[in-house]
């Protein structure tokens, strides 16, 4: 058995320590968006693999046995790519997803269906915007310049984003109330705009929201393709024995005792 995880979230971390421990052979894959991605207990690497092509064939060049996608719920070629890959090199895939968040209580959402939706919705009066969807989208927002940004990156971009008004804070995940709460509170932050991500890592600055009564407006995910999908590393591992079981094969399969099937 040798496990490829495409990771880049809370739970592919949690997974790759889950492997370690079990000393389950596996290897860990980054894109390579950020300078220092986290350190694994697994061997990794990290940048694309060139496609579909490209992924299928690693498959085979490595061994791999299983696949599980990791990744985030937004990021969609990777997830595409996975489940052709895994059929082309005829390996079983699973995905390791956590559900979107749901508002709760006290929460001022408006739910988008995509950065374009989110840009839309910024047709009101200039205010201070907490923009944490990232880096790779903030060039939509430029259709909005009257408003103030607060940028929350993992690395300082390479260039100014073309947003006249912004002002960046470099900071990765997981957060926490106390600081999301402090960022918000410093800035004088009116309107959050994020990406519903799910899970863990991110979830501080909802709940600081709905402390301080801010309004968010909400990035729905993108469609995903069909695939195998659990929510938890422990239904991985299931997965993973289950899987690699041997087949029980006719001749060691007990015979059914004929005097039971009459129920005597
Ligand atoms: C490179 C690898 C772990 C994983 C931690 C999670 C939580 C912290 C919160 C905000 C939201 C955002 C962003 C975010 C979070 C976790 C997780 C998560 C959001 C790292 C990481 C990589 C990336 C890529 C990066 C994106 C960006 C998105 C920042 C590692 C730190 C906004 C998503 O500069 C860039 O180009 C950054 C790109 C993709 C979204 C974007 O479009 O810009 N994540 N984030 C992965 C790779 O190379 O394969 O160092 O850990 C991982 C994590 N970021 O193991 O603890 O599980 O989601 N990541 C979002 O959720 O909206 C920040 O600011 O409130
Ligand atoms: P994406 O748009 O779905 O993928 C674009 C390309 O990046 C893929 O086609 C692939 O290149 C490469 N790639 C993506 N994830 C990879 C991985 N784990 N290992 C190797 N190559 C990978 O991906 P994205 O939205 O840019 O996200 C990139 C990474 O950041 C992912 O690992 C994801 O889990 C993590 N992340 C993303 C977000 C987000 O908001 N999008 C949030 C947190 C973490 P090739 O086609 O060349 O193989």
């Amino acid at each position: 058995m040798k496990i490829l995880i495409l990771g880049g979230t809370t739970e592919a971390s949690a997974l790759a320590g889950a492997l370690a421990e079990r000393s389950i052979p596996g290897l860990f894959s980054y894109a390579g968006r950020v300078a220092t991605p986290k350190p694994q207990p697994l061997p990794t690497r990290v940048g694309g693999f060139g496609g579909v092509a490209g992924l299928a064939e690693f498959l085979a060049e490595h061994g791999i046995t299983h696949l599980v996608d990791a990744t985030h719920p937004f990021a969609e070629r990777i997830s595409q790519n996975a489940v052709a890959a895994a059929r082309l090199a005829g390996i079983p895939l699973i995905a390791l997803t956590r559900p979107p968040w749901v508002p709760q209580a006290g929460d001022n959402w408006t739910s988008v269906a995509n950065i374009e939706a989110a840009v839309a919705a910024l047709s009101g009066p200039p205010e201070r915007i907490l923009l944490a969807i990232g880096r790779q989208h903030l060039a939509a927002f430029a259709a909005r310049p009257r408003h103030h940004y607060l940028l929350r990156l993992v690395d300082a971009p390479e260039a100014p984003p073309p947003l006249p008004r912004h002002r960046v804070v470099l900071d990765r995940g997981p957060f926490t109330l106390a600081g999301d709460l402090a960022l918000l509170r410093e800035h004088g932050i009116q309107r959050i705009i994020c990406k519903n991500a799910g899970g863990s890592g991110a979830i501080a600055k909802l709940t600081a929201a709905r402390e301080l009564g801010l309004p968010v407006v909400m990035i729905e995910r993108p469609a995903l393709p069909e695939r195998r999908e659990v929510h938890s590393v422990e239904a991985v591992i299931t997965w993973l024995a289950h899987e690699s079981a041997p087949e029980p094969d006719s001749e060691s399969a007990p015979e059914s005792d004929p005097r039971t099937d009459r129920g005597v």
